[in-house]
């Protein structure tokens, strides 16, 4: 056989979240998120856009999971609205929510597509946002009772946990740069939030662990972090921001300490008032597998005067522009090297620890739809060559377990709303017919043959 195979037993999928394609978000008692606060708010999302219909999945995930199973995909990483299971953030269940998890995951399974459930992908019920949101201890609290409540009900047919998704985006996008919700633009409140999603993860944990249902992760935007030269201005700069985009998460997760210049930094903005005796311990919990999302590495440089990035606490004099080079709808340079690097990278600091790419994905303004086709060539290449920089890590050692693509369908681009398209499926809005791409073809074919031609 010719090509690159991956291993026996390899996971193929695609991944989503709640909010980005369900809609319905007035329906069966669900209760109000900090993104229908947020995107209410003038000028916080492209056009005015909101998840108020999305891609209607709520009503169509029965077709959706059709899809899914004529793509061939061995695995589907949702993630569950809290609002839709607490509208109020803690108290009482709302069953009706419960109940169309329960129909999604039915339905996955009677096609055979292992669900993985990430818990929190950003709807943060908005009475805990009233209360203070991830800035407050509290949060971490009733977010471990939310886990607790749905470990209990599906960890019978889900076996695959994901507590938190991309923690960084939620506390330094929600609350130093804003560009998120909460929108909130306080670095002393970004570091808060930090430690409690890290405290709300290790909780959650527990809860998952004490129901027996199954696998604990979470999912982290690691990146690989480039200097603009080797001199000692541009080095410095690339070690504070690799600390705030990979250490200050994983040395907590897997070594139950936060590095030492991380302290340092968070100190300039507040004291640690948040940080408590006991804290490593909860956090440092045993991870089945650690979930990767990367989409592109980070370039940074020490250049007086530069402003920084408001989303990088402490980055002023710090420029953040990639070099030359192809680029995504996003700006995102492409560069798949940066993937085999982290993963690489994981694997030498964190022996023997098993990952999983939960999602990699590129937005491109796809021709439209003719004759029922949409020939995205230059996301094909990208995955192709994420790909295969992947099967370079496993190569070199890494553990990798499976590839989730982001995403299944065109979505809620969060602070860009419909304007950007990150399907193998693409939707039409007005009419919210599907039209697999050419990217969803090819995947089929990657997965049966589990590999590259
Ligand atoms: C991730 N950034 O978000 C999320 O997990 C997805 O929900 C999202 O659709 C996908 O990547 C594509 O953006 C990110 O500014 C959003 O660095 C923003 C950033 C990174 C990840």
């Amino acid at each position: 056989m010719s090509g690159l195979r991956f291993p026996d037993g390899f996971v193929w999928g695609a991944a989503t979240a709640s909010y980005q394609i369900e809609g319905s978000t007035g329906e069966d008692g669900r209760g109000p998120s900090i993104w229908d606060t947020f995107a209410a708010v003038p000028d916080a999302v492209t056009d005015g856009h909101t998840g108020e219909v999305a891609c209607e999945h709520y009503l169509r995930y029965a077709d959706d999971v059709a899809l899914m199973s004529s793509l061939g995909l061995s695995a589907y990483r949702f993630s569950i609205a809290w609002p839709r299971i607490q509208p109020s953030g803690s108290g009482p269940v709302n069953s009706r929510g419960l109940d169309f998890y329960d129909r999604l995951i039915d339905e996955l399974c009677a096609a055979g597509i292992s669900p993985m459930a990430t818990l929190y992908h950003w709807d943060l019920p908005q009475a805990l946002q009233n209360r203070g949101g991830w800035a407050a201890r509290e949060t971490a609290e009733r977010f471990a009772e939310y886990a607790a409540v749905v470990a209990a009900k599906f960890g019978d047919r889900v076996r695959s946990w994901f507590t938190i998704n991309e923690p960084w985006c939620a506390a330094f996008l929600g609350y130093a740069s804003g560009d998120h919700a909460p929108g909130i633009t306080a670095p002393a409140q970004a570091f808060a939030a930090a430690h409690h999603l890290l405290l709300g993860h290790g909780l959650a944990a527990q809860a998952i662990r004490a129901a027996g249902a199954g696998e604990v992760s979470i999912a982290l935007n690691c990146t690989s972090v480039r200097p603009g030269s080797d001199n000692d201005e541009d080095i410095a700069a690339v070690e504070q921001i690799d600390g705030l985009s990979n250490r200050i998460w994983l040395e907590p997760l897997l070594r139950g300490e936060y590095p030492d210049d991380m302290l340092t930094l968070a100190e300039r903005f507040t004291p640690l008032w948040y940080v408590k005796s006991g804290d490593g311990a909860i956090i440092k919990q045993p991870l089945d597998v650690l979930g990767i999302n990367y989409y592109t590495p980070t370039w940074v440089r020490a250049r007086r005067n530069a402003q920084g990035s408001p989303a990088h606490p402490g980055s002023e004099g710090m420029d953040f522009t990639a070099p030359n080079g192809p680029v995504t709808e996003m700006g995102w340079r492409v560069d798949p090297t940066g993937l085999t690097d982290l993963l690489v990278r994981l694997h030498k600091d964190y022996e023997g620890l098993p990952v999983m790419i939960t999602e990699n994905g590129a937005a491109y303004a796809d021709s439209a739809v003719v004759d029922g086709q949409v020939q995205d060539v230059d996301r094909v290449a990208y995955l192709d060559g994420h790909l295969r920089a992947a099967h370079a890590a496993i190569s070199a050692g890494v553990d990798l377990r499976g590839y989730l693509a982001w995403s299944l369908m065109d979505n809620f681009e969060w602070a860009f709303g419909y304007t950007r398209r990150f399907g193998l499926v693409h939707v039409d809005y007005a009419t919210q017919r599907r039209t697999p791409k050419a990217s969803a073809d090819w995947y089929r074919k990657v997965i049966t043959r589990n590999g590259l031609a």
